[in-house]
């Protein structure tokens, strides 16, 4: 991916970019990934996780329990995370409200990994149009939608916030955007991933 490419892309493109990324370069012939590419990529990405729990973290992102993990389940991984740390970011702010009305919470965790930088960039979309109660409304996510994935429409707008909306009470939560978040990331890579087979298929032929 050039340069300008990045440039041009929003947030939340960028982060299913770095999705995709991470487990493309650790997935293998089988295009799923194995426990022991796996426990290098939780040293990598993760380095807070102790190896010792590598193993364990395997066999819950494994929920097919076939010996490997595909997108899918990384992706379950993934956005386990990125809810993991916008619980302790509301905390954060939580304790900051209480020392002061007045101060700001930044957003924590850094962006040391890949992985960090990409669930980051989730929770700052999100609380940038969850404008004071941690939720979005449908105009809100709306908004959100128009300026972070513009291909939508407006139907499918609507259709994606409906699905998402678990428990129905009209709003957002953050983890249910992770939920929508999800769902366009698996759709996304299997679109990528028929297009780079027909590409290959075609060089194949060529030859
Ligand atoms: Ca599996
Ligand atoms: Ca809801």
């Amino acid at each position: 991916m050039c340069e300008q490419e990045c440039l041009d892309m929003t947030p939340l493109e960028m982060a299913v970019g770095c999705s995709f990324g991470i487990f493309r370069s650790m997935r293998g012939d089988n295009k799923k990934v194995s426990l022991e590419d796996f426990r290098s990529m939780l040293r990598e990405q993760l380095p807070g996780e102790s190896q010792a729990s590598a193993d364990e973290i395997f066999s819950f992102t494994d929920l097919d329990e076939d010996g490997y993990v595909d997108y899918k389940e990384f992706m379950v991984l993934f956005t386990a995370c990125a809810v993991s740390n916008h619980e302790h970011y509301l905390e954060l702010k939580a304790q900051r409200q209480q020392q002061s009305s007045e101060a700001q919470c930044a957003l924590p965790m850094g962006g040391r990994t890949i992985m960090e930088f990409a669930t980051v960039a989730l929770i700052s979309v999100f609380e940038a149009h969850a404008c004071g109660d941690d939720k979005l409304s449908k105009e809100e996510f709306r908004v959100l939608m128009k300026e972070q994935l513009p291909g939508f429409t407006q139907e499918d707008v609507e259709e994606l916030f409906s699905c998402a909306d678990e428990n129905k009470d009209g709003s957002m939560e953050f983890k249910e955007f992770c939920t929508m978040f999800f769902t366009f990331a698996c759709l996304s890579y299997g679109l990528i991933e028929g297009l780079a087979d027909k590409y290959s298929q075609q060089k194949q032929q060529q030859s």
